[in-house]
């Protein structure tokens, strides 16, 4: 087998990392910008293939700085840290692991909803304070159940909320870039739509340039004082100004985020609602389904490597 060499962008799982290192020999990009200059400039032309996770990505400079890149293998479903245009534009293979996180971020989507209806992390709190003893009984909450719920991108993650939810009685309606016609949920034509016509909106649409903000003011504004918001996407789906500016003017119900526009920030106006719920992207950090994710990355990567295709492309 002709020997290819990898490069390893940003830290990645323990086993996936020695795979690479022992299989491929692949070598770390230096996380300091001074570092990364210096060894792109040196040795940017030997790497042909890329090992990276959704969250570090292979961007536009890296990418252009890697003139013989072939393949992008990512670890995750998300790849919108990787510039997918010029991928494209120079006929690069990028992979991601789609399907085998889909159980593990729909039960933590529909964790945040149940968690900010019912409020059961504030509730915890209030234990844990004395409250219970000292003030008496917690405030009663919204009813979870046999809600009306807009998922956003009904995609596999999506359809997979949806199926959990319709367990709980709820309503399901939905807006992707075009009407699925192997779904039976009524579609709405636009996300102010669909958030008019819910108490609930869940985002699991990908992140990227075609989907930024697509929550804005005005979809927050139609899902209204009595509306929740829950995202297990991306950060840069939703409008985080508008989104924080809401909840503090009490124009929204609340909030149950796993993702944020600037991880690991988090604005620092949320820290102290308790009508939110706040996670820190954790939707596949099962040690089941991240031993999965690692499988399909080193499958795609020995594919790639043997055959020049991988297992589950994104181009
Ligand atoms: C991971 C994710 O945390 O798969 C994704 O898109 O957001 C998560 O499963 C992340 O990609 C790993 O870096």
């Amino acid at each position: 087998m002709k020997s290819i060499a990898v490069l390893q962008v940003g830290p990645l799982m323990p086993t996936v990392q020695e795979s690479i290192t022992e299989e491929y020999g692949a070598v770390r990009l230096p996380d300091d910008p001074a570092g990364q200059e210096e060894f792109l400039r040196v040795h940017g032309r030997a790497f042909e293939v890329v090992v990276t996770s959704g969250k570090f990505g292979v961007g536009a400079d890296l990418m252009s700085a890697l003139p013989n890149l072939r393949a992008v293998i990512n670890f995750g479903v998300g790849y919108d840290t990787t510039d997918v245009a010029q991928a494209a534009e120079r006929g690069i293979t990028v992979s991601n692991t789609p399907d085998v996180l889909n159980d593990c971020v729909a039960d933590i989507a529909v964790a945040l909803y149940l968690d900010v209806l019912r409020k059961v992390s504030t509730a915890d709190r209030y234990v844990r304070r004395g409250d219970w003893l000292a003030k008496g009984n917690f405030p009663l909450a919204t009813k979870a159940s046999g809600r009306k719920v807009g998922i956003l991108g009904l995609g596999r993650i999506g359809r997979v909320i949806a199926r959990r939810l319709e367990g709980f009685d709820c309503d399901i309606s939905y807006h992707s870039r075009n009407p699925l016609d192997d779904v039976a949920y009524p579609y709405a034509a636009s996300p102010v739509e669909l958030a008019a016509g819910c108490d609930v909106l869940i985002v699991a649409a990908a992140g990227g340039p075609g989907s930024a903000k697509l929550v804005g003011a005005d979809v927050i504004h139609a899902l209204g004082p009595e509306g929740y918001l829950i995202n297990i996407a991306r950060g840069s789906v939703v409008d985080e100004e508008a989104l924080v500016a809401a909840l503090l003017a009490g124009r929204l119900a609340g909030a149950g985020l796993d993702v944020f526009a600037d991880e690991p920030k988090v604005p620092e106006d949320l820290l102290s609602l308790d009508n939110v719920v706040l996670l820190p992207h954790l939707g596949s950090g099962t040690h089941e389904t991240r031993a999965d994710m690692a499988v399909l990355t080193l499958a795609n990567l020995r594919s790639y490597i043997s055959t020049g295709s991988v297992l589950t492309a994104v181009l």
